[in-house]
């Protein structure tokens, strides 16, 4: 998302959150007095359940944002230093007013790190662009295979990781191990097409997601056997068209038809197709 525009889904609906207050477009940047905005205070009680001060393996922050560990030590991919609200002490969405406060279903106040593959491939039958896609299980919109970013682990390790369990979740054994291989080749060699905020439906004043976003293209023989199966996370998985006129390309879930748009106008330059 550069960084001039305006957040549209982060001001939206989610069937899992109640009614935001409305922002109209001239009062989403927090420079802009907006007197009468009164958002809606909402966190999941998934995240409340998996406080990490109360319960082991839990992925979520404290609700009480004074207990949260090294609070001042977060940074955002896109502001460095996060700007903290001085009332509530919580930390400010750098794009602007959402209509709701506090952490939605988001487990961490500020930035919630995710990591993106988009993996591409030229239909070797009819020669068309296509990219991985699987079906949420949330909202049912068509998605890039991502995930957020473990505590600690390396985002390359994400990538293949959530690309795995939500695309090649192969059903036997034989099929895994071909699986392995086919992956490990694949992301090999990516390139980084875009870093920072993600204009996704849960986020919140408080808490957003942010990305890093890489790009992997199938070669001839990786076009022809990357098989896709869902895994858990996901409905369905599929080879996207990248065509305007496929409505699931052009209505691809949060941002992620702006990140597919970068790894196809990368094919169109730089690959021969
Ligand atoms: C989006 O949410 C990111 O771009 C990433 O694709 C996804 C991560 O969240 P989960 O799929 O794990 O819910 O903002």
């Amino acid at each position: 998302m550069n960084k001039n525009q305006l957040h549209v889904k982060a001001r939206g609906a989610h069937p899992q959150y109640p009614a935001r207050f409305a922002v109209p477009d001239e009062f989403v940047l927090l420079e802009k007095n907006f007197p009468e905005y009164k958002p809606t205070d909402y966190t999941a009680q998934t995240v409340v359940d998996n406080d990490e001060t109360k319960k082991k393996g839990g992925w979520a922050d404290p609700m009480d944002v004074s207990l949260v560990k090294n609070m001042e030590g977060r940074t955002s991919y896109e502001t460095g230093k996060l700007k903290i609200d001085p009332e509530s002490q919580k930390p400010l969405n750098p794009r602007g007013r959402t209509g709701m406060v506090n952490r939605g279903l988001l487990g961490k106040y500020g930035p919630n790190f995710a990591a993106d593959p988009v993996v591409t491939r030229i239909n070797p039958k009819n020669k068309k662009i296509q990219m991985v896609a699987i079906k949420r299980k949330d909202n049912g919109e068509w998605a890039i295979p991502g995930g957020m970013v473990d505590a600690g682990e390396p985002v390359s390790v994400t990538l293949k990781r959530e690309f795995k369990e939500e695309a090649a979740n192969c059903p036997t054994d034989e099929e895994k191990v071909e699986m392995e291989l086919l992956t490990e080749e694949l992301f090999e060699c990516g390139e980084e097409i875009y870093k920072g905020y993600v204009d996704d439906p849960r986020n919140t004043d408080n808490a957003w997601m942010e990305t890093s976003v890489f790009h992997f293209h199938c070669n001839k023989k990786l076009a022809e056997k990357l098989n896709l199966h869902a895994g858990d996370d996901a409905a369905e998985v599929k080879w996207l068209d990248m065509d305007e006129e496929n409505k699931d390309y052009k209505n691809l879930y949060a941002s992620h038809k702006e990140f597919a748009d970068k790894a196809k106008s990368r094919i169109l330059e730089k690959l021969v197709i």
